[in-house]
């Protein structure tokens, strides 16, 4: 059977290709979540994607991807800087993650070059753009 992968995208995320494209890109998240789905087809992996603004929906996504998915690619967003809750949730779960940013977090103010995900992360990619999703889908699909 396929591995099954969620890709979670975290606050202000659907306002991608609207605003800020010199730091996030032109892809809307819409054009993200097409291009999810297509590469990870390409490489034998059922994608499903869902973006919130709330952390704790978040943190409900990644537990009850227990038995439904066999691992995350997840974008937390502003979340990656201060949610506790995040980082236990995916320590509870033990599935594996893979981090992605947009932009080169460390690259940017200060309070962005720590991350509360990181720790619990099997990897973590930054600053590539999109290109970061499709990076992290093989990954996944090489260590499933
Ligand atoms: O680089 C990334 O992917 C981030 O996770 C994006 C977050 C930011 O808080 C993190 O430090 C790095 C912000 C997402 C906001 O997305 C917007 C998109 C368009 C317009 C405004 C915000």
């Amino acid at each position: 059977m396929a591995k099954r992968v969620l890709v979670l995208n975290g606050p202000n995320l659907n306002m991608l290709g609207i605003r800020e494209p010199q730091t996030y890109g032109s892809q809307t998240l819409a054009d993200i979540e097409k291009a999810c789905i297509a590469d990870g087809k390409a490489v034998g992996l059922t994608v499903e994607c869902r973006q919130s603004n709330i952390e704790g929906e978040l943190v409900t996504w990644i537990q009850q991807a227990i038995g439904k998915f066999d691992a995350l690619v997840l974008n937390p967003g502003a979340y990656s800087h201060t949610s506790i809750a995040i980082h236990d949730a995916i320590r509870a779960v033990g599935l594996p993650v893979i981090e992605v940013h947009l932009s080169n977090i460390h690259a940017r103010e200060a309070f962005r070059h720590h991350s509360y995900v990181s720790p619990v992360a099997l990897g973590v990619i930054c600053g590539l753009g999109a290109s970061g999703y499709k990076l992290a889908l093989h990954a996944l699909a090489e260590k499933l």
